[in-house]
């Protein structure tokens, strides 16, 4: 793309090294050597990211809490296609990039899927050429970083900003914007319209901080921009005799610089769940009202017609967490521009759409209404007036008090942001397809009988770039080879590949693909905990978030079972198997914690029992995160997609393991489905209770885990094992555990699964011994991942949502 050979960059390299850190190369550690590089490649790009911002296309805003974007370098290098300009050239100056590569930070600022779906987007807006942005927060503290002690979970903080600056931002002081929080509103009637004015608010600055998001090989470069908290005046230091005067004490004045950068500071660390506390709203709103005055300020430069917002921008809402976006918007449309309440609601609705990812009654967010009155007064009052109008039109439609009160924002001193976002958006949409019709039938039902033209589903996709193309090169070389690359930009064209299934030589390469990936993790997991793991068994991984609902103890109930057969019978038939988990559990989530503490005693006893002849090991990856995961979903087997029917509302790494040839065991949950649907019954391993069977349970009941247990002589097996004293140095988490499943009744369906799982599990076992059948069903998959690239979950949300009528 940019005119641009190895010996120019040595010397732009040479040239930075020297000014910023006035030494030699020879000189430089792997940091600073980062740091140079990633200098250069911002200048290279510099010009191109200015035409972006520049553009005049309708532009969408991603406004999202998380963004959990993983290592930058080497996709930026790919992107850009420079990757071996730039490895020959640090070459011929004795430097390693794939040293640089794994030297690079991996900024944990999301705790999951929602998170990296958001990075994942990114990733596609840029490469089709779309004007796409996030808006997110710069937050000192990442999500924890994950020891195991004595085999329970110790959290450490992830100061990922130990050089007090990322290699890729460029921080921008002369864009900061003033967010208010506090204070009092007084409403005084001017010109016979009632005037908003906002008096002895508490100010707080947000600062930006720009990253690029490159596009595949397409010059086209959008922005990230994180917002850091700070005073409002960096030269008002606290400890000035300015600040005393402003403040009246030194004591106040720290205060306010503490209320300040508290907001950023850490991310939340739950996942599918919310917290309640008013700095979390602190933090939704700081990022809104930042996002949102800037983007106004920008639109108003442009000299377009502030009554064609909704022509010119989207503003999309990741989940819930940037709701006020709503309200937001409403108050500088009427407080700022002068506009009517009908012109701005108008406005509103057309401009924001909303994506829901979860129908868990825990993850459902509502404020107290003294919270949000006393933070934000002026957004409670417009929330108020979107309320009592909403309510106005219920009443006209419906004669049912009881309806009005669930359907609408404000209800038992709470505010529901989901009904928030219902009613102030033009689109909501779920991502997957089961998931979306819970919402239709069940969860949002009354919403959808009332307006259903705003319901939608895009189901979820991955940025196959970085999940394919980055870290399993040799698959995506063999994939080139066979088919050419027109993949990478189509990944329909993934199809093709299915033409080779009973290609033996084909298989072949594709078998010595995995099993050097496998021996690649075998070596890292060798190095990083001392575990050998043999590369010829199969590797079955379930690597997410720690949930009950996404059932780790299934799986590690099964390997009990196993081991209990292993142990009764030695000529137990089965195929070595390596079982590897990797999940961090949110600090408060006691249950997640026990869950932990038992896989790793499980491990801890089987793998140093030597009557098992090594036919199983168990190895739990500890810190899981982004750059663990493109290492293990390469070598993986079998994917283990596993949660309770329904409560997945579609899963991602699901489509990640897929596109690299792994084979799902998985209930008909989220996203499973659609790739069920993509690869037929003969290519996937599926068990499990159906939705509307577990729909069913949840209504009417009828289902005893301790009849089960009493009945079932393998369940009682491995449940007994939770409080016998078999696993060795757990304390009372065993017990804990026992009393989720047998004394609360097993919420989440474990035990009844478990049969059929164990059936599922040695439909795997049979399955892997006729090893060219497995490598077919592995090809089979990779061919029919296609749909599950993010590039065609964002033509969707471009073509249907945001860019409707305009493209
Ligand atoms: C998902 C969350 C989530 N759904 C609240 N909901 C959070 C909710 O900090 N909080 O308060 C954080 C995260 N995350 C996940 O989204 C779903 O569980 C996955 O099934 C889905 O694939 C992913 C992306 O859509």
């Amino acid at each position: 793309m940019v005119t641009f050979n190895k010996k120019k960059f040595k010397q732009l390299f040479e040239n930075k090294m020297y000014s910023i850190y006035a030494q030699s190369i020879e000189e430089a550690n792997n940091e600073q050597l980062l740091t140079i590089l990633s200098s250069v490649i911002k200048d290279i790009i510099s010009k191109k990211w200015i035409e972006t911002r520049l553009s005049c296309e309708k532009e969408v805003y991603y406004f999202s809490i998380e963004f959990l974007m993983g290592r930058q370098l080497k996709s930026n290098l790919l992107n850009l296609d420079i990757q071996k300009t730039i490895k020959d050239g640090l070459q011929e100056m004795g430097i390693s990039l794939d040293d640089l590569i794994n030297a690079e930070g991996d900024p944990a600022l999301g705790n999951g899927g929602l998170g990296r779906l958001a990075a994942c987007f990114l990733d596609s807006m840029a490469s089709l050429n779309i004007s796409g942005h996030g808006y997110g927060l710069r937050y000192k503290y990442g999500l924890f970083e994950q020891k195991f002690v004595n085999g329970y979970q110790v959290e450490v903080p992830d100061n990922w900003l130990t050089q007090g600056s990322y290699i890729w931002e460029t921080v921008r002081p002369n864009k900061a914007i003033v967010v208010k929080f506090e204070g009092k509103v007084y409403l005084v009637e001017e010109n016979n319209k009632l005037k908003a004015y906002h008096k002895n608010y508490i100010p707080v600055m947000a600062i930006p901080y720009d990253i690029p998001i490159i596009g595949y090989q397409n010059e086209y470069i959008n922005t990230l921009r994180l917002f850091k908290s700070e005073v409002i005046n960096r030269d008002f230091g606290p400890l000035t005799s300015n600040a005393k005067n402003h403040f009246g004490s030194y004591e106040e004045a720290l205060k306010y610089k503490y209320y300040t950068e508290e907001i950023s500071q850490s991310l939340y660390p739950n996942d599918s769940n919310y917290a309640g506390k008013l700095l979390r709203l602190k933090q939704e709103y700081f990022l809104v009202s930042a996002g949102m005055q800037d983007i106004i300020r920008k639109y108003k430069k442009s000299k377009l017609n502030i009554l064609d917002l909704s022509k010119n921008i989207a503003i999309h809402i990741n989940d819930t967490h940037p709701t006020l976006c709503i309200p937001e918007l409403m108050r500088i449309l009427i407080d700022e521009e002068q506009l009517s309440w009908d012109e701005a609601w108008c406005i509103t609705k057309n401009t924001i759409s909303y994506t829901n990812h979860t129908i868990m009654a825990e993850a459902m967010e509502k404020w107290p209404i003294d919270m949000m009155k006393k933070l934000l007064p002026r957004i409670y009052m417009i929330i108020e007036e979107i309320n009592r109008r909403y309510v106005q039109n219920l009443n006209n439609k419906y004669n049912d008090h009881e309806k009005i009160k669930r359907m609408s924002i404000i209800n038992h001193e709470n505010i529901s942001m989901a009904n928030l976002c219902i009613v102030g958006s033009h689109s909501v949409n779920g991502v997957a397809a089961l998931h979306t019709d819970l919402l239709k039938k069940e969860v949002l039902n009354e919403f959808y009988d009332d307006e259903p033209e705003k319901f939608n589903n895009k189901t979820n996709g991955i940025a196959h770039r970085r999940w394919v193309m980055n870290c399993n090169e040799d698959l995506s070389d063999l994939i080139t080879d066979l088919i050419g690359d027109k993949w990478k930009k189509d990944t329909l064209q993934l199809k093709e590949l299915e033409k080779y299934k009973n290609n033996s030589q084909v298989l072949s390469k594709l078998n010595n693909i995995k099993y050097s990936n496998k021996k690649r993790l075998a070596d890292f997991i060798s190095k990083e905990y001392n575990i050998e793991i043999n590369p010829n068994s199969i590797y079955d991984v379930q690597i997410k978030r720690l949930h009950a609902y996404k059932r780790q103890l299934l799986n590690v109930l099964h390997i009990l079972h196993l081991y209990h057969e292993l142990l009764e019978n030695p000529n137990f038939d089965m195929e070595p198997r390596t079982f590897i988990f990797g999940a961090k559990a949110a600090p408060g989530y006691d249950l997640a914690k026990c869950i932990i503490k038992f896989i790793n005693s499980v491990a801890n006893k089987i793998n140093n029992d030597e009557k098992i002849e090594n036919k199983i090991k168990v190895v739990f990856v500890e810190n899981y995160g982004v750059s663990l995961a493109e290492i293990i979903i390469p070598a993986a087997d079998v994917s283990e997609q596993i949660s309770t029917t329904t409560k997945e509302a579609s899963g991602t790494s699901n489509m990640k393991f897929m596109m690299n040839g792994a084979i799902t065991l998985a209930t008909l949950d989220g996203a499973n489905v659609e790739i069920y649907e993509q690869v037929g019954d003969e290519n996937i391993i599926l068990f499990g209770l159906k939705a509307s069977q577990v729909l069913n349970y949840n209504k009417y009941g009828g289902y005893s885990a301790l009849d089960l247990y009493n009945s079932n002589r393998y369940i009682k097996r491995v449940v007994d094992d939770l409080i016998n004293g078999f696993i060795p140095n757990m304390g009372n988490e065993g017990r804990k555990i026992y009393d989720s499943l047998i004394t609360y009744n097993d919420e989440y369906f474990v035990l009844r699964d478990f049969e059929n799982y164990i059936e599922a599990q040695y439909k795997v076992n049979e399955l892997y011994k006729q090893k060219e059948k497995w490598n077919s069903i592995s090809l089979v998959n990779i061919a029919n991942s296609g749909m599950f690239s993010s590039d065609r979950t964002i033509s969707e949300y471009a073509k249907y949502i945001w860019f409707k009528g305009v493209r």
